[in-house]
């Protein structure tokens, strides 16, 4: 076995082979990867990170979607080391608990809008879903209702890598892969005005999209639906801002049915959207929210379930055993890095600052973009962002599927020190919430070199 070392004691070639040697990565083309050679990652600093070979990157993806208060911070690097030499492990099982997830359940009831008092924790978003599936199922069961199994998703949603994670999401790829959706899980469109909508009124088209829910609760029969789930702006489907007459009007029709409302808050939660959670940015009040990513910052993992009063009392009141739990759930390293996370967030007002101030400051810097000749459609929700690549502006014309244009600008934008991502012809930001306005300009100059750069290259291989 080889001696752990430092990054510079290895060369990247060295690093590459021993990675492509024995080291999976998630969602790769495993063969693909190792002809190539992974990026390896050795630092990071604010919004910052560096690669092996010393290059500088802006990481405008918050690693994935989760360093919200950037890289290199003091303050939650000694709230691990603290509670590491007090307390490093212990199970909530068997009726115990521990100080820090004590203190981060009181402070998310906090944190959350009126009506969330409990919290149930849990390894990471995925694992949120999972408990989230069992949880709602549990609730009808206990309320005498236990035909309500039925969980509606939508279309390019994403919930996450488990078995009920990836069933609820709505990625062709993912259900190919292990026989998925597992039963009881079906998927209505996506409120996309621009990919599944254009040509109507926006407005309209959100209340259209709500509709499909209607017609699918009426389908399959209002009495075996248990809830429906969406994240209040889709992140990994490529930051789908939904018409704001959407989320209204499906809490609507949730309470029409009795329908238990899910959050998705696992990118959206935790001041990314301008609000503490997604649901308070996009005008609607769920009965329960999973969460992950943004309340550690990333530093560590840890994610949960904040139940709804509605919910909880029926647990905690009617429930008796609710026969799940992790290992890792209420972790105290987990907890503390988190508590100290949120209340980095609260000192520091990063959620009014991106609400007032950096979140503005970025629509005004990228409304300069929206005339790039390659930019169809541009949106953003506090501090995420999309910007939709098409081949013909004036008849907003994506295009052809053997152009892939999203990872050409992807790959011009590694070569100018700027981490962004791609999702098909979307490219797509969510840098951390501690940026700067001067950061921004030098975020959106980037963007503009690289769609510049991308259009060439365009015109070089004929495709535009
Ligand atoms: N829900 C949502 C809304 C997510 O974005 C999960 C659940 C699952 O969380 P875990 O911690 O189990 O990964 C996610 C995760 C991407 C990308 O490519 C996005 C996620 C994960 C990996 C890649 O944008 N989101």
């Amino acid at each position: 076995m080889a001696e752990t070392t430092t990054s510079s004691e290895r060369s990247t070639a060295d690093w590459q082979a021993a990675d492509a040697a024995h080291f999976l990565h998630p969602f790769t083309d495993f063969k693909a990867l190792a002809a190539k050679g992974s990026r390896v990652i050795v630092k990071g600093d604010n919004i910052y990170l560096w690669d092996s070979e010393g290059h500088k990157m802006l990481d405008a993806m918050s690693g994935l979607w989760c360093v919200n208060v950037g890289y290199g911070r003091e303050e939650l690097i000694d709230a691990a080391t603290r509670q590491l030499k007090e307390l490093p492990f212990y199970n909530s099982f068997f009726q115990t608990s521990n100080p820090r997830a004590i203190e981060l359940a009181e402070l998310l009831a906090e944190i959350s809008p009126p009506g969330f008092s409990h919290s149930f924790f849990t390894g990471s978003g995925s694992e949120s879903i999972d408990t989230i599936v069992r949880m709602v199922r549990r609730y009808w069961d206990i309320k005498g209702q236990p035909a309500r199994q039925h969980i509606i998703s939508r279309n390019n949603a994403y919930h996450g890598s488990t078995m009920a994670g990836a069933s609820l999401g709505g990625m062709s790829g993912m259900h190919e892969q292990g026989g998925l959706p597992i039963p009881g899980i079906s998927h209505i469109e996506q409120p996309f005005w621009f990919g599944v909508g254009q040509g109507t009124d926006r407005e309209e088209f959100g209340r259209k999209a709500a509709s499909w829910l209607e017609a699918r609760i009426l389908k399959i029969g209002a009495d075996k639906v248990a809830a429906f789930i969406g994240e209040p702006v889709q992140g990994a489907g490529g930051v789908i801002v939904p018409p704001a007459s959407y989320w209204p009007e499906i809490q609507r029709i949730c309470d029409k049915y009795g329908i238990l409302l899910i959050s998705d808050e696992v990118i959206c939660g935790f001041g990314r959207t301008g609000n503490w959670f997604g649901c308070q940015t996009m005008g609607f009040k769920p009965d329960l929210m999973t969460f992950a990513k943004g309340i550690t910052s990333g530093y560590i993992p840890l994610g949960g379930v904040l139940v709804g009063d509605k919910v909880a009392r029926v647990l905690i009141e009617e429930g008796g055993e609710f026969n799940h739990g992790y290992t890792y759930s209420g972790h105290p390293v987990a907890c503390a890095v988190a508590v100290e996370n949120l209340r980095l967030i609260r000192r520091e007002g990063l959620v009014e600052r991106v609400r007032d101030d950096v979140g503005p400051y970025l629509a005004e810097g990228l409304a300069a973009i929206e005339n790039h000749p390659l930019v169809g459609e541009v949106q953003s929700c506090g501090l995420m962002a999309a910007m939709q690549l098409v081949k013909d502006k004036a008849n907003s014309t994506c295009f052809d599927s053997d152009v892939d244009v999203g990872m050409i600008c992807r790959t011009i934008c590694f070569e100018i020190g700027l981490v962004m991502r791609a999702v098909g012809d979307r490219m797509i930001i969510a840098p951390p919430l501690v940026i700067t306005r001067a950061q921004i300009d030098e975020m959106v100059g980037l963007i503009r070199t690289a769609l510049d750069r991308t259009l060439e290259e365009l015109k070089r291989r004929g495709a535009v």
